[in-house]
C-alpha cells in the first residue's frame, strides 16, 4: 500500500497550518476515535471519523473539543467565549475553529431572588457581582425583630428610604437624656427680728477696769438690783451685748423654667429588607446599608434585655419616653451673721436705778463708779442696780441658699438594640 498524501484540512480548517509532529499526534487520536486498531504509518484514512462534536451548550461555560472527521475540522461551538477545538481527520488535523466567542447568553445576576441568574455557580450574596449585598444573621427567636439598618446621631434622622433595602421605619428611640432646669435667682433681705436680750457688765475692784473682775449678766429692759460679796466695785466695763435670733427673708427673682426634654443621641431603625436566603451559609442575603446608616446589622426588641447568644451581641439601650420630675428648690437664707446690739448700760448706787447714774453707751466702754454710799449689811459689800437697754443695729447679713434643680427627667420605655460587632 502506498502512502497517500493526506488531504488537506477540511472545510472548516481555516487555520490549518500545523506542524507535522503535532499532526501525527492528532492523527493517532483520530484513528482511535474511528475505532481502528492498527496504525503503521502507511495506513490511509480515506474516511475520517465523525464530524466534530459541538462544544458545550451556549449557556454553560467551556465548549467541548470537537473532533473532526474526514478532513473536516470539527467546529466546536464555545460557550462563554471558549473555543471549541476541531481536529481534522485523515492524518492532518484541521485546526478547529473556535467557538464564536459569544458568551453563554445568561442574564446578569439578580442579587435578590435566590437564583443563579448568570449561571456562574454563585447565587446572590455568594456571587461576586453582588457586592452591594451582604449576609445578615437571622433574627434570633424570642421576639427580636430584624435584621435592621441603624442610624444614630443628633439632628433629624434620615429617611429609611435612604437605607438601601430597608425601607420600613421600624423604631425611633433616643439616648442621653437632657433635662435641665432654669431655676430662679435668689437674694436675702437684711436680718430682721434680731433680739438684744441680755447684756454683760464686768465689775472691777479698781477704778480703771484693770485686774480681776466679776461678770454680771443683765436682762434687757429691766432695772436689776445686785449685790457684791468681796468688794465694792470701783469701775465697770460694758462687756458684751450679744445679738440673738433673727432671720433674713429670701427674695426670689424670676421663675423656674424647664426646657423640653432633649436627647444627645437619636436612633432610627429601618427594616423589612426583601427576604432572601440566596448565597448565605446562614442568615439572609440583604442589601448592604448605605451611609449614613451604619454597617452593623441589628435586631431590636422593646424592654431592657440581654442580647441573645449569637451574632447580635453588641447591646445598646435607647428610650422612647421620659418621666419629667424636674423642679426647683425654694430660695433660702442662712442664719444672720454680723449682727450687733447697741444701746445703753446704766448703773446706780441704789437698788432702784435712780441714784448716782453711770452711763455706758458703747460695748467695751469703761467707766469709774462712785462708791456705794449705802452699803448693805455684811457679808455684802455693796448693793447697786443696773439697767440695760439694747437695740439691734442694722448690720449683719445672711448667706443666700440658692434655688437648685430637684428631680430629673428620667428616660422610660427602653428599647434594646443588639448588633453585630
Ligand atoms: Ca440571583
Ligand atoms: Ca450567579
Amino acid at each position: 500500500m502506498g502512502f497517500h498524501e493526506p488531504p488537506r484540512g477540511g472545510r472548516g480548517a481555516t487555520a490549518g497550518a500545523i506542524n507535522r509532529g503535532f499532526a501525527a499526534a492528532l492523527l493517532l487520536m483520530a484513528a482511535v476515535a474511528c475505532g481502528r486498531s492498527e496504525l503503521d504509518g502507511s495506513e490511509t484514512f480515506d474516511d475520517g471519523g465523525a464530524g466534530g462534536k459541538a462544544g458545550g451548550s451556549s449557556t454553560s461555560g467551556r465548549g467541548g473539543n470537537g473532533v473532526a472527521g474526514n478532513g473536516v475540522a470539527g467546529f466546536g461551538v464555545g460557550g462563554n467565549g471558549v473555543a471549541g477545538f476541531g481536529v481534522g481527520g485523515n492524518g492532518v488535523a484541521g485546526s478547529g475553529v473556535g467557538g464564536n466567542g459569544v458568551g453563554g447568553g445568561g442574564s446578569a445576576e439578580n442579587c435578590n431572588n435566590g437564583i443563579d441568574d448568570d449561571h456562574d455557580g454563585n447565587i446572590d450574596c455568594a456571587d461576586p457581582d453582588c457586592g452591594d449585598f451582604t449576609c445578615a444573621p437571622s433574627a434570633p427567636n424570642g421576639g427580636w425583630v430584624g435584621p435592621l439598618a441603624i442610624w444614630q446621631g443628633s439632628g433629624s434622622p434620615p429617611s429609611c428610604a435612604n437605607a438601601s433595602g430597608f425601607p420600613l421605619e421600624v423604631a425611633n428611640a433616643n439616648a442621653g437624656i437632657k433635662g435641665s432646669a432654669s431655676c430662679p435667682s435668689c437674694s436675702c433681705d437684711a436680718p430682721q427680728g434680731v433680739a438684744c436680750q441680755v447684756g454683760a457688765a464686768q465689775l472691777y475692784r479698781d477704778s480703771t477696769c484693770a485686774g480681776a473682775s466679776g461678770t454680771l449678766t443683765i436682762a434687757q429692759g429691766n432695772c436689776t438690783a445686785f449685790v457684791s460679796l468681796s468688794y465694792d466695785p470701783a469701775s465697770v466695763r460694758w462687756g458684751s451685748a450679744p445679738p440673738g435670733g433673727g432671720a433674713c427673708v429670701p427674695k426670689t427673682t424670676g421663675s423656674a423654667s424647664f426646657p423640653p426634654v432633649a436627647w444627645d443621641t437619636q436612633m432610627r431603625a429601618c427594616g423589612d429588607p426583601t427576604p432572601n436566603k440566596g448565597g448565605c451559609a446562614a442568615g439572609t442575603c440583604v442589601p448592604r446599608q448605605q451611609a449614613p446608616f451604619g454597617q452593623a446589622m441589628c435586631v431590636y426588641q422593646r424592654g431592657d434585655l440581654p442580647c441573645p447568644v449569637g451574632a447580635y451581641s453588641v447591646k445598646s439601650v435607647y428610650y422612647t419616653g421620659a418621666d419629667d420630675a424636674r423642679g426647683c428648690s425654694a430660695c433660702g437664707c442662712s442664719s444672720p451673721t454680723g449682727t450687733t446690739c447697741t444701746g445703753t448700760m446704766k448703773l446706780y448706787t441704789d437698788q432702784n436705778c435712780s441714784v448716782d447714774e453711770t452711763t455706758l453707751t458703747n460695748v467695751l466702754e469703761c467707766s469709774p463708779l462712785a462708791p456705794d454710799p449705802t452699803p448693805p449689811s455684811p457679808p455684802y459689800m455693796s448693793l447697786r442696780s443696773v439697767v440695760y437697754t439694747g437695740t439691734a443695729s442694722s448690720t449683719g447679713s445672711c448667706l443666700v441658699q440658692p434655688s437648685v434643680q430637684t428631680g430629673a427627667a428620667i428616660p422610660t420605655d427602653p428599647v434594646t438594640l443588639c448588633c453585630t460587632p
